[in-house]
């Protein structure tokens, strides 16, 4: 068995460019090009000659009655008709990717002997689906949601699953209250509404009931639950776990993801137009990113507290409605992941992938973390549901090192095994591997205690963590979280429901309480339910995680044209853009040939436009450039929608940059009330202002002005 895994050891090392899981992969994929067949089969692998009528009774003339003895007929509609299988529970919306892991150095081996967190010299192969939790499979990806962000490391001693998300605490701190914190939160049952939102009574009425959840709460209204990308959001594997190192000492961990490009979100705004204008935005920004070359990569840490530690802070480390405050428990940086394939093939990779809380490694243990517990067990079972007992030989889920046991049969079984099917056997087949040569080994803890069902005492307090990470955003920060509640509380209409959360964030904040019973109608407190000390935390704010390298990386810029635009300065543009790996895009008035200054309309083979004003939105991008030329510039300033372009960009707080005559068309599109920027704007030199960035000497005589006056709607 040892040798086997050094063998396995060999093959992930010596891997370049693609990972051993992606080579295993190639053993089931069907290339069509290579099969050496002359055409269509039947799944019973006969050729099939005419595919497209069903076998009937006819005198040729007209149809006549259908045969149920048409076998290919049959074959090819009772496929059809089990195509789908059950969607996942929760996070049934998700997308996925290949990449790799591997650790700097072998510094976590005085916590671990897992050799995926400790051996530099490894690439380990990994598998990422990110997912939303409330809506089903074919909802939106830019809804106001938790994200998934389950990892499935294939390890050389077996797969490792790290199935978490992209806000570090949970709603509830015991799995027994999982069924009804998910029933609540669905769509309700008398009328399946509302999907992939939780703006509606029964959440709200369940979370104010459950002020456990208050924390978890101030996360999901706050711009985390909106991120702009899943290469933008962080990871957390929320539970803890525990870490065993050679000396049999045990650590207790949580485990994060850092994405390198920091943490962005979107506007509610933009989040709630996205949905609408390109319902898989964030599926196609990964697949994009990825094959850009742009490839995502987060940082992997791990906040470690040593057994002795265990009590030495206010709130229990086992309670996932707890973060362990960075400023307490540093994370400490030990590797990353970098996301580097896109999937073949949807529904074998991602929607056959399965993660386990329960599947860890020689070295990772559980803790006593009551949510874990149920985790550990609720996974493994509903795979079974999903995708039957044998789920862990579908190629997305078979480990890559070697697997022998006496598990045998059940439905789907796709292997065989010339081996005797129980333990002990008189040939010693599959024998017990111990610790020593590297059997999972349990770590020996002595547990004393009383048989009952409790929370502990630190279990009951909840607000504490809410209010620190309430006072840690920035203003805007809480204004978009007063705005999210204020949205959802609204979707309600039980006044009992909005009323009474209305009273739960008194608990947390008196201002905020306020400020949000106002907008709903709920009841305005008169003063605060318990004091709010004003605690901050350090890396909760997500501006917190701004790259050191500001980078333009991935970003998606539209280069807004209209005829008689100047070519020599996008052609420039573009190929600035392209060299900080960036994408453009060309939006004009025509999917097709737009044309420079200097060339007649319709002449020329022009410019080619990626598309037209009305087939995207600003939305869908991070930046806008407009170029100069005068007749171009006057194009755009007459036409309602380039203006409202510009003007969403800017509402949604977005870089627009402008050169020469681009500058007055911009000025003149974002001359909204209360928007004192003209004067920055006609200056000489490049200048930047509320993320307005213009360049170059540009008269903006009152003509000019008057030229480019915007008519709204023409
Ligand atoms: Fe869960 C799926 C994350 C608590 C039961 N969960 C699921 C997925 C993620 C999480 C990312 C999607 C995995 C995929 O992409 O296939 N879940 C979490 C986190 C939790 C959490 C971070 C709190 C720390 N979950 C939780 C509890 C239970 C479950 C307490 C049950 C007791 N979760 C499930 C599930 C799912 C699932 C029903 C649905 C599909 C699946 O497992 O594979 O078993």
């Amino acid at each position: 068995m040892s040798s086997a895994i050094g063998t396995v050891k060999e093959a992930f090392t010596s891997v370049t460019g693609q990972t051993a899981k992606v080579a295993d992969l190639k053993n089931s994929i069907i290339d069509p090009a290579k099969k050496p067949t002359k055409g269509m089969t039947t799944d019973y692998g006969i050729f099939v000659s005419e595919p497209d009528n069903w076998l009937q009774a006819s005198n040729g003339a007209r149809p006549g009655p259908a045969l149920l003895e048409d076998q290919f007929a049959r074959e090819k509609i009772m496929r059809f008709d089990h195509e789908r299988i059950p969607e996942r529970v929760v996070h049934a919306r998700g997308a996925g990717a290949h990449g790799y892991f591997k650790v700097y150095d072998d510094r976590a081996s005085k916590y671990t002997y897992a050799g995926v967190l400790t051996d530099p010299s490894r690439i380990t192969p990994t598998f990422v689906r990110f997912s939303t939790v409330q809506g089903a499979r074919g909802s939106a990806d830019t809804v106001r949601d938790v994200r998934g962000f389950a990892t499935k490391f294939y390890t050389a001693e077996g797969n490792w699953d790290i199935v978490g998300n992209n806000i570090p605490v949970f709603f509830i701190q015991d799995g027994i209250k999982f069924p009804d914190f998910v029933h609540a939160v669905k769509p309700e049952p008398h009328n399946e509404v509302p999907q992939a939102q939780s703006a509606h009574n029964n959440f709200w009425d369940f979370v104010g009931l459950q002020p456990e959840s208050a924390h978890m709460v101030m996360w999901t209204m706050s711009d985390r639950a909106i991120p702009r990308s899943y290469r933008m959001m962080q990871g957390f594997g929320v539970n803890t776990f525990t870490l065993l190192n050679a000396k049999g000492e045990r650590h207790f961990v949580k485990f994060h993801w850092i994405p390198e490009l920091g943490v962005h979100s979107f506007v509610w705004d933009e989040a709630l137009k996205i949905a609408g204008q390109d319902p898989d935005f964030h599926r196609k920004d990964l697949e994009e990113a990825i094959l850009s070359g742009a490839f995502p990569k987060y940082y992997f840490g791990i906040q470690v507290i040593p057994e002795s530690k265990e009590n030495d802070f206010d709130f229990d480390i086992l309670d996932a409605t707890k973060i362990w405050p960075e400023e307490l428990v540093p994370v400490e940086i030990i590797g990353e992941m970098v996301l580097n394939r896109t999937v073949d093939e949807y529904f074998p990779e991602v929607e056959q992938v399965a993660f386990c809380t329960s599947h860890v490694v020689p070295g990772i243990g559980f803790s006593n973390d009551p949510l874990l517990t149920a985790r550990n067990f609720s996974y493994f079972d509903t795979q079974i549901s999903r995708l039957g007992i044998n789920w862990q030989q579908l190629p997305i889920n078979r480990p890559v090192c070697p697997v022998m046991n006496h598990n045998r049969d059940g439905r789907s079984q796709h292997r065989i095994t010339k081996d005797l099917n129980y333990w002990p056997n008189r040939r010693q087949l599959a024998p017990p591997v111990p610790p020593t040569e590297g059997g999972y080994a349990e770590y020996a803890e002595k547990v004393v205690g009383i048989k009952q069902r409790l929370r502990s005492a630190k279990f009951q307090e909840h607000f504490k963590q809410a209010q620190m990470f309430y006072n840690s955003l920035n203003t805007y920060e809480k204004a978009h979280l007063v705005g999210a509640l204020s949205f959802e509380l609204s979707h309600c209409d039980d006044p009992v429901v909005y009323q009474s959360y209305t009273k739960v964030l008194n608990d947390i904040d008196f201002n905020l309480a306020k400020q949000v019973a106002m907008n709903v109608g709920g009841t305005i407190p008169q003063q605060p339910a318990r004091e709010n000390p004003g605690h901050t935390g350090s890396r909760l704010s997500q501006l917190e995680f701004a790259p050191k390298d500001p980078t333009i990386k991935s970003r998606r810029v539209a280069i807004l044209l209209a005829d008689g635009f100047n070519l020599g300065e996008v052609q420039a543009i573009r190929a600035a853009l392209k060299a900080g790996m960036a994408t453009s895009w060309v939006i004009g008035p025509r999917r097709g040939p737009v044309y420079p200054d200097g060339e007649e309309v319709g002449s020329g083979s022009g410019y080619s436009a990626d598309h037209h004003y009305e087939g995207q939105r600003s939305t869908m991008f991070d930046a806008i450039i407009i170029p100069g030329g005068a007749k171009h510039a006057q194009a755009l300033a007459k036409n309602g929608r380039t203006v409202h372009w510009v003007r969403e960009a800017f509402g949604h707080l977005k870089p627009i940059g402008a050169v020469g005559e681009g500058v007055a068309f911009l000025r003149e599109a974002v001359q909204l009330p209360g928007v004192q920027f003209a004067a920055i704007l006609a200056s000489d030199n490049v200048t930047s202002s509320y993320g307005v960035v213009t360049a170059g000497k540009y008269d903006v005589s009152s003509a000019a002005a008057d030229a480019l006056s915007i008519k709204q709607g023409e």
